[in-house]
């Protein structure tokens, strides 16, 4: 299938990210730099970003949140369609945690959903920064068709990026690991491997130590490919 040398491509260039580095990442700072609906509007100043895209009310802002210790730097909801902009976050003046419109939120109206799916096709198409894509899953939910095209749209657009498994605390240890193996086989029945995997909880901080940690392995391998 034509997916998978996409995979295959993607992975040979960031092979080298699924060695874990004890880097101890720490984010120290984390300032909102800006909000924008189009790639011309967003911050002056570019360094390497990570964006966090994913249904409507899968947790993005709220992991976001976690990652910084901040439960008001990314406005959240428990009602899906809270975050409607591109949102930039600068953390330790170094690189930026990006928030992004959710997809997949079917109570919103035609034009609604289509101006969000502008938003996102826009950023992730065209940002020159994004070096890297969580994907979120509700890690008590299967992989639905919406996630699977969305993903198989960054295979064909070669957009590397890892999956996090959100809201972890909300499901036992046993249940969780179940569910999340069946999303991992769901997955390899498009991909050839596995892409980074993570869980999450924005609650417990599940997860944490491990993102930003892979975090920091990217930026590393960013900046030796880049000297
Ligand atoms: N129990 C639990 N609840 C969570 C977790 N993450 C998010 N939530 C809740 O899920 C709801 C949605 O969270 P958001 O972070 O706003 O989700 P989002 O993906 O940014 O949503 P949109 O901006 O609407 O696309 C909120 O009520 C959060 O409190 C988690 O890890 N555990
Ligand atoms: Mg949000």
């Amino acid at each position: 299938m034509i997916i998978f040398c996409y995979f295959r491509e993607i992975n040979t260039i960031f092979a080298t990210h699924f060695i874990r580095f004890r880097q101890l990442m720490k984010i120290t700072e984390a300032l909102f730099a800006g909000s924008s609906t189009r790639i011309s509007e967003r911050p002056a100043q570019s360094f390497p970003e990570f964006a966090f895209i994913g249904r409507s009310n899968v947790g993005k802002s709220s992991l976001i949140n976690m990652l910084c210790n901040n439960k008001k730097l990314a406005m959240t909801s428990s009602k899906p369609g809270k975050t409607r902009l591109v949102n930039h976050f600068l953390i330790n003046r170094k690189w930026y945690l990006v928030d992004l419109p959710g997809y997949g939120y079917a109570n919103m109206s035609k034009t609604g959903q289509q101006k969000l799916a502008n938003i996102i096709r826009n950023y992730i198409n065209l940002s020159p920064d994004l070096i890297m894509l969580f994907v979120l899953i509700d890690s008590r939910h299967d992989i639905g068709k919406i996630d699977m095209d969305f993903l198989t749209r960054l295979g064909e657009n070669r957009i590397p990026f890892a999956i996090i498994f959100t809201k972890g605390d909300k499901n036992g240890v046993n249940a969780r690991t179940a569910q999340i193996e069946r999303c991992k086989q769901q997955i390899l029945e498009y991909w050839e491997e596995l892409p980074p995997v993570f869980v999450s909880s924005a609650e417990t901080g599940l997860g944490k130590e491990e993102i930003l940690d892979y975090i920091e392995s990217v930026l590393v391998q960013t900046e030796n490919s880049n000297n």
